[in-house]
């Protein structure tokens, strides 16, 4: 099938208002492969790892410290475009632009409470991937319906 893979976190907020099963069953449904998820609180450098591209911005520091405040779900996801569609699924960046059947369009407010993360290319991908996850975390195995998704 299609090994496209992307990045996907729960942050903080969508943690801590239980939205784990809402926003994983929206994958799940759409037809995405789960590969990898963990559990994890990052630390302060670690968030700054991540978001290292952002570093410039006024928002940063607090994005950090927002990001490390508490327990992350980590995921890697795959699929026929999923780097893509995963962004689709989530939304535009602030919840306000984000339209309604979207993650955040749905259930969130405010552009610093956005709940999810999701690799936004190719390149991204690949380095989100191999920050939050050893290879050996990535899980290979053929699901049950990949002959009625894939042709
Ligand atoms: P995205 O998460 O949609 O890829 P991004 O990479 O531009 O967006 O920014 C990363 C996160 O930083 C975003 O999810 C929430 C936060 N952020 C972005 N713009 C912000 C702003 N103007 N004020 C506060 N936080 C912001
Ligand atoms: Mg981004």
């Amino acid at each position: 099938a299609e090994l496209e893979r992307t990045f996907i976190a729960i942050k903080p907020d969508g943690v801590q208002r239980g939205l784990i099963s809402e926003i994983v069953g929206r994958f799940e449904r759409k037809g995405y492969k789960l590969v990898a998820i963990k559990l994890i609180v990052p630390t302060k450098e670690f968030a700054a790892q991540h978001y290292d591209d952002l570093s410039s911005r006024p928002f940063f520091d607090g994005l950090c410290d927002f990001l490390s405040s508490g327990p992350v779900v980590a995921m890697v996801w795959e699929g026929q475009g999923v780097i893509k569609y995963g962004r689709k699924l989530i939304g535009a960046t602030s919840p306000q632009a984000s339209e309604p059947g979207t993650i955040r369009g749905d259930l969130c407010v405010q552009v610093s409470r956005n709940i999810i993360h999701g690799s936004d290319g190719p390149e991204t991908a690949v380095n989100e991937i191999g920050l939050w996850f050893k290879p050996e975390e990535l899980v290979s195995y053929t699901k049950n319906d990949e002959k009625w998704l894939y042709e």
